[in-house]
């Protein structure tokens, strides 16, 4: 028996959360959502369905990828193995809290707008880039010196913005390209081009359907 996770693969809030568990060695059922048909057993759960959502094997439900994540770092079996992720101190703890909620706050919001600028036809799509650059501009700079946001080592920060800059690179991939932002892109590249990234966290599951053989993420070696 493992906890459930429902996901939805092409969505950067459950890429984080699928990314934070594979990356931690933990194991869930991977339940994959397609948005426009909900299955009953999550919408039956009440409240929200957005995905991710997962389902401890208590039944404790965990309703955000941010929980998920959170979820998933108090469930490793030795808490060095994620000293550099997600630090004990709580001043570097708020430090990562910060960017990452600057990215859920601030920047998701113009990366929709630049995404769908059709729906938001009150400004263009340059000024929305613009806007969403930002944030681009301020993670190269501190990407400069560092090969990860808090160091040498991949941090809850990195995992939970990596697929957000993802999704505005790929609204038009050949700007982003030719962009200034020299570290940003190879910092996103180092996690695009990883098999972690390519072969298990975004490998194609077909949508689950209540009893069929749940699918183990990621797959047992
Ligand atoms: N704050 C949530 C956001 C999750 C979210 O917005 N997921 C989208 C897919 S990318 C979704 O489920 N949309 C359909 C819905 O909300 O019903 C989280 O961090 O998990």
């Amino acid at each position: 028996m493992l906890p459930v996770l429902y996901s939805f693969r092409r969505c950067p809030y459950a890429i984080r959360a699928r990314y934070t568990i594979s990356f931690l060695g933990l194991h869930v059922y991977l339940r994959e959502v397609d948005l426009k048909f909900k299955p009953q057993t999550l919408l039956s759960l009440g409240g929200r369905s957005s995905v991710p959502q997962l389902i401890d094997v208590e039944g404790s439900r965990y309703p955000e990828s941010l929980d998920i994540i959170f979820w998933a770092l108090s469930n490793v079996e030795c808490r060095l193995d994620i000293e550099c992720m997600w630090p004990k101190e709580s001043v570097q703890k708020s430090k990562m809290m910060a960017w990452v909620r600057y990215n859920d706050n601030v920047f998701k919001g113009w990366l929709d707008r630049y995404k769908y600028a059709d729906r938001y036809p009150e400004c263009s799509q340059s000024y929305y880039h613009k806007k969403g650059e930002v944030f681009l501009k301020r993670l190269d700079k501190r990407l400069a010196n560092r090969s990860f946001l808090f160091g040498e080592k991949v941090s809850v920060a990195d995992i939970a913005i990596f697929p957000f800059i993802r999704q505005f690179a790929g609204v038009d991939q050949k700007r982003f390209d030719e962009s200034q932002y020299h570290h940003l892109k190879l910092w996103l590249k180092g996690f695009l081009d990883s098999s972690l990234f390519k072969d298990v966290v975004m490998k194609k599951h077909s949508v689950w359907v209540s009893g069929r053989e749940e699918v183990i993420f990621p797959p047992n070696k």
